[in-house]
């Protein structure tokens, strides 16, 4: 079987994260979870770029600027989007997930989506730093899979 075996080996990989400064004690937790996975897997301090956008609503326009730069081997996207606290959560979440997805699937730069959506505060705290550590973990398996084919 020619099967491409999944790599998680960041060396050399050049990585653009957006974070939303929306719930952002819950923003914080996904980014420091992804930044200390992503120097783990190899990536290095100097090729981790971040922008900050206000909400998970602004997060598609950055990717894509991110995506078309052509200097990133995949991108992250870090929020969180909590039912309790906005009338219009339906709109927020639909939106940004699919404004992430046009983003990879329109530009082929890999998008990771960790915007967490959730009932509360409580749920959001509970899973971001599993959250922020799998987006890195997907941008680069993305990444190597992407350059793989
Ligand atoms: N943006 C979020 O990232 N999370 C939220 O929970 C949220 N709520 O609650 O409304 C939210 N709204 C702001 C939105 O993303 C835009 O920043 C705003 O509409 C301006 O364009």
């Amino acid at each position: 079987m020619n099967k491409i075996n999944i790599n998680l080996d960041g060396t050399g990989k050049k990585i653009g994260i957006v974070q939303s400064r929306f719930n952002p004690e819950v923003c914080d937790g996904l980014l420091s979870a992804c930044y200390t996975e992503l120097l783990r897997l190899g990536v290095k301090k100097e090729d981790i770029r971040i922008a900050t956008v206000p909400g998970a609503l602004e997060t598609p326009l950055i990717l894509q600027h991110m995506a078309l730069s052509e200097k990133y081997d995949a991108l992250i996207a870090l929020g969180a989007i909590i039912r309790g606290e906005t009338y219009h959560f339906e709109v927020v979440s639909n939106e940004s997930a699919r404004g992430i997805s046009e983003v990879q699937l329109n530009t082929g730069v890999p998008v990771a989506n960790a915007v967490l959506t959730t009932e509360d505060d409580e749920q959001a705290l509970a899973r971001m730093l599993v959250k922020g550590t799998e987006a890195a973990q997907v941008a680069i398996e993305m990444a190597n899979l992407v350059r793989a084919l």
